[in-house]
């Protein structure tokens, strides 16, 4: 990332984030990347499994015709995350949410470590690997770290599948709601760390720019959104977020 005098971060972005009230951080699977999590695309190719692209593995479709390899994937996943600790990234947008009096920070990502990182009310937009729901009533379960998910549902005994949202469904009930009523109120919206190709996700910094906010990129790579930022901040989140915070500490530099 570029730095002038020891400055890297643009006063105009130093002075929206000093004197920002309400503040809108959207994630992807780039804040992960870090911690060592595979993100989707970057780097121009996109995640396979088993011969598969993600989005066909990871689809409404798929529930429907092959469960066992749909669990298989998230399995998979899960062993992955398992071992994986939150990164200064996740650490540093857990420190703004008791900074700003108007704090919301929306994942695309189901990995937990906003939440292992401190972050608390985070809306998942797209679920999450740690929890299983029924195919009938939509009991939900919690998938612990170190144990496996009960066989089938304590309530009706219908088959459980991942509780995350596969390309075709809907996203949980208030999720995107609640995002985008935050992003219509945003003074300042970090995107951070996603491609900005899957929707609705992609839509709320659209929505917060069209209601006026401030909005300001973290990505090494531009992206379909890029155009749409105030500010883009070329570089990796866990070094970038960081020295937001730090070129904004009173006295600095
Ligand atoms: C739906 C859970 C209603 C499962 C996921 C409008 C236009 C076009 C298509 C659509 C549309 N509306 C709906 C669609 C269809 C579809 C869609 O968007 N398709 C895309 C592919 C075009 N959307 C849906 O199906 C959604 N549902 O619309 O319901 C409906 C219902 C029926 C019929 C029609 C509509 C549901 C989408 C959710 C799917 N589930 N995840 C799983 O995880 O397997 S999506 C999944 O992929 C992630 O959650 C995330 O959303 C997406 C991956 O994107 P990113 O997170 O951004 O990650 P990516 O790897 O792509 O990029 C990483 C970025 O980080 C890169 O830019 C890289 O440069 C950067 N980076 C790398 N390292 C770092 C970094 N940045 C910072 N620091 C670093 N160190
Ligand atoms: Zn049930």
């Amino acid at each position: 990332m570029q730095t002038i005098a020891g400055r890297s971060i643009p006063d105009k972005l130093r002075e929206r984030f000093l004197g920002a009230k309400s503040v809108l951080v959207v994630t992807g699977a780039g804040v992960s990347a870090e911690s060592g999590v595979p993100t989707f695309r970057g780097g121009g190719r996109t995640a396979v499994w088993k011969g598969m692209p993600f989005d066909v593995i990871s689809s409404a479709s798929m529930v429907e015709h092959n469960l066992a390899a749909v669990w298989e994937w998230f399995d998979y996943r899960r062993n992955l995350l398992r071992e994986l600790k939150p990164n200064p990234g996740h650490k540093e947008i857990a420190r703004w949410q008791e900074r700003f009096s108007q704090f919301t920070l929306v994942t695309q990502n189901i990995d937990g470590l906003h939440q292992k990182a401190g972050s608390h009310d985070v809306i998942e937009l797209h679920g999450s690997i740690w929890r299983a729901r029924c195919m009938s009533c939509q009991g939900r379960y919690h998938i612990p770290e170190n144990a496996t998910c009960p066989a089938a549902c304590m309530e009706c005994g219908d088959r459980l599948r991942p509780d995350v949202v596969l390309f075709g469904e809907l996203l949980p009930a208030g999720a995107f709601e609640r995002a985008a009523e935050a992003a219509s109120q945003s003074e300042l919206c970090f995107v951070v760390g996603t491609s900005g190709i899957v929707y609705p996700a992609a839509s709320l910094p659209e929505m917060a720019k069209a209601a006026g906010a401030y909005i300001c990129e973290v990505n090494p790579e531009r992206t379909p959104l890029s155009d749409l930022c105030d500010v883009v901040l070329t570089g990796k989140a866990g070094e970038v977020l960081p020295r937001i915070s730090l070129e904004t500490r009173k006295g600095y530099g």
